[in-house]
This record gives structure tokens, sequence and C-alpha cells, in this order.
């Protein structure tokens, strides 16, 4: 499996609605790193990556993007434009988002602490890893 959508309980009422996150609450492990991306170009790749041991849940909290997935056998695209689903990856997957609506906010909660030297930043590296 190359990825899961995990729906996300919504306390909603009159006022609005609230999502709340935490571990077995949405998210399969324990997040240790929480990051956000906005302000870029529709047409901006950003990733190109994939992670040796992270594990990560991406929620586009406003507006919408492409995620390109990708296990070294096959590629597939997801789209977020909902707040209240995840996009949960495990390790080894390549990645790649791109299509940013304006309004696009990406939020990450990540199982560990920034580190560099859990990236693959190369892609023949991956496929390498993978095969
Ligand atoms: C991922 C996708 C979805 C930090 O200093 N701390 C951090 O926690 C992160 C995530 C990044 N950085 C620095 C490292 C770079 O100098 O921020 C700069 C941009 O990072 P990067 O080019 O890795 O950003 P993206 O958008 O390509 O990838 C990020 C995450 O790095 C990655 O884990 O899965 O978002």
């Amino acid at each position: 499996m190359m990825y899961e959508l995990i729906d996300f309980k919504i306390h909603g009422n009159h006022d609005g609605n609230l999502v709340a996150l935490e571990k077995g609450n949405g998210i399969p492990f324990e997040p240790k790193r929480v990051y956000y991306i906005w302000g870029n170009h529709s047409d901006v790749v950003r990733g190109k990556h994939a992670h040796k041991k992270l594990e990560q849940v991406i929620i586009c909290t406003s507006g919408s993007c492409d995620f390109i997935l990708d296990d070294g056998n096959e590629r597939q695209t997801v789209h977020l434009d909902n707040p209240a689903q995840g996009l949960y990856i495990k390790h080894n997957i390549w990645r790649e988002f791109t299509n940013f609506s304006k309004d696009c906010v990406v939020m990450v909660l990540a199982s560990e602490p920034y580190d560099e030297s859990d990236y693959i930043r190369n892609y023949d590296d991956f496929i390498k890893l993978v095969a």
C-alpha cells in the first residue's frame, strides 16, 4: 500500500468546524514535528525525495494541491482539497507535490524531528534502495 487517506472526526456545529489530531485519533504515530507550507506558485514542484524512516500525515488545510507518489513500481496522483482528510505516507515512498491553488496551505505532522540524513534526494538512489 503506497498511501492511506484518513478521514478525521469533525467536531462541527453552527459556529463552524474543528478537527483535533493526536496519536490513535487521526494520527497513527506520536507526532514529533509539525510544519506547514504555503505561498507556492501553481506549477512549482516540491518534494522530489523519499524518506528512509519518516512517516507523515499530510493535510491540505486550505485550497488544494496534488501529491504524486512513487514506490519504485508505480506512480499515483492524490488530489488533496479537504481539511478533514489526511494523506498518510510511510517511508520509502518518493513524493512530489505541485498544482497548488493560490490559497493552498499544506500542514504536515511528522513521526520524527527534522533530520536531513533521513532524506533520499536522488531518484536513482531511491530506485536502487527499493529494487
Ligand atoms: C516532505 C514534504 C511533504 C527544516 O529546516 N525543517 C523541517 O522540518 C523541514 C520539513 C524543512 N526544513 C528546511 C530544509 C530546507 O532548507 O526547509 C527547507 C525546505 O525543505 P524541503 O526542500 O525538504 O521542502 P519540501 O517542501 O520539498 O519537502 C517537505 C519535507 O521536507 C518533506 O519531508 O515530505 O515537505
